[in-house]
């Protein structure tokens, strides 16, 4: 039985958007680039009953997708924003149905769903990991390794995570940093979880690479093609043993209806910002849960607002594999929540307190915040 999800209406004067640049601990690479500082935006819903929160996890470039800084800030304040303040009394769950008209821009209407769904949660003193229809109290937690200089500094930047507890290690590949990297971490560390991302980096002009990674008996390899190379992915499917997990390519539920239908994926990264919102990963999470395909939780570098909600998301009984939900200590320094997420025998908690259930530190917020603009009805 599918669960209705109901959220009460709030009526919103406004909506604050907030550009973040957040300073990570060490540079994260992956296959299109180096990023030192986060370049985030969060967007909170201006209400008489409360305020809610989301965050629209673009980054400064388009390069992971289309998506950036300036095309989200556009497109919000401009249209989708506007939109919505329109109908001033709404509830979460009307917000993709109002902004369905305009084409894209998955992740800042994810961002504006998701504050208004933390508004009226909160008015109504009710969890999001409820409200979601979450099982579990703590989710098991992998982490995302980026590029680093040589496969030797890999294998130490490994081995400082797994002594820290995390339960599942996933590293960035691309071409020409991928067999070597994938091997000296199997033969460092044994029979650990372990998984590859590509992020899109390479054509099935490299399939007879791609096998060779089938050596290493890894849980998936990500991503491997571009985002629209669905058959491609389906074809590279059939000629390598590892699973293939999608990512990018995932940008809808009719989007994993479709890859599911071609062979083109065995399992799939479910990442609310990609697919426009936390109740159209629900639903791509029932649809795998029913179809017996295995699901996780991607990341997106979350500050501590869009972490709270995946640990939420990532506690559905289809997630059946570790995500990428690490503790806030793996990117930042200072998060902008006063309560951070934290490793703990190798899981993050659910947040349990009203809607997101995490609290925004301003003054955090504050001083990492470079632009900020209220778009009031
Ligand atoms: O949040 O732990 C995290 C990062 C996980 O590797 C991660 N994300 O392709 O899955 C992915 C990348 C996209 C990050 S680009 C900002
Ligand atoms: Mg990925």
């Amino acid at each position: 039985m599918p669960i209705t999800r109901e959220s009460a209406p709030v009526t919103v004067d406004g909506f604050e958007l907030r550009v973040l640049h957040l300073p990570l601990v060490s540079p994260f690479t992956t296959s299109f680039g180096t990023e030192s500082v986060r370049e985030v935006m969060v967007v909170r819903a201006l209400t008489a009953d409360g305020d809610g929160w989301g965050e629209i996890v673009t980054q400064a470039a388009p390069l992971y997708s289309s998506e950036y800084t300036e095309s989200a800030w556009d497109v919000a304040t401009r249209w989708l924003i506007p939109s919505l303040l329109e109908r001033r009394t709404i509830a979460g769950e009307q917000v993709g149905g109002i902004l369905e008209p305009f084409k894209g821009h998955r992740m800042v209407k994810a961002g504006l769903e998701l504050a208004v769904l933390d508004a009226g949660l909160r008015a109504e003193g009710r969890s999001f990991a409820e409200y979601l229809g979450a099982e579990r109290d703590r989710v098991p937690s992998g982490v995302s390794v980026g590029i680093q200089e040589s496969p030797a500094a890999l294998v130490e930047t490994v081995a400082g995570y797994l002594e820290q507890g995390y339960v599942r290690i996933k590293i960035k590949i691309k071409p020409g940093r991928d067999v070597a990297d994938t091997a000296a971490v199997r033969e460092a560390f044994g029979t650990i979880p372990l998984q590859v991302d590509a992020n899109s980096a390479y054509t099935l002009a490299d399939i007879e690479m791609l096998a060779e990674l089938d050596a290493f008996d890894l849980l998936l390899i990500e991503q491997p093609l571009q985002e629209d190379d669905i058959v491609d992915h389906a074809t590279l499917a059939g000629r390598v043993r590892t699973p293939i997990c999608l990512d990018e390519s995932i940008v809808s539920h009719k989007a994993t209806l479709d890859a599911l239908a071609l062979g083109a994926a065995s399992i799939i990264n479910i990442k609310a910002g990609r697919v426009g919102g936390y109740l159209e990963a629900v639903r791509i999470h029932d649809t795998c849960r029913a179809a017996g395909i295995p699901v996780w939780c991607g990341g997106m570098l979350e500050t501590g607002i869009g972490r709270a909600a995946n640990a939420a998301l990532a506690a559905l009984p289809g997630f059946t594999l570790p995500g990428d939900i690490s503790a806030s200590d793996r990117f930042y320094t200072q998060d902008i929540v006063t309560e951070p997420a934290v490793l703990e025998d190798g899981h993050v908690r659910v947040p349990t307190g009203p809607g997101l259930g995490v609290e925004v530190d301003l003054a955090a917020l504050g001083a990492v915040t470079v632009a900020r603009e209220v778009v009031r009805a």
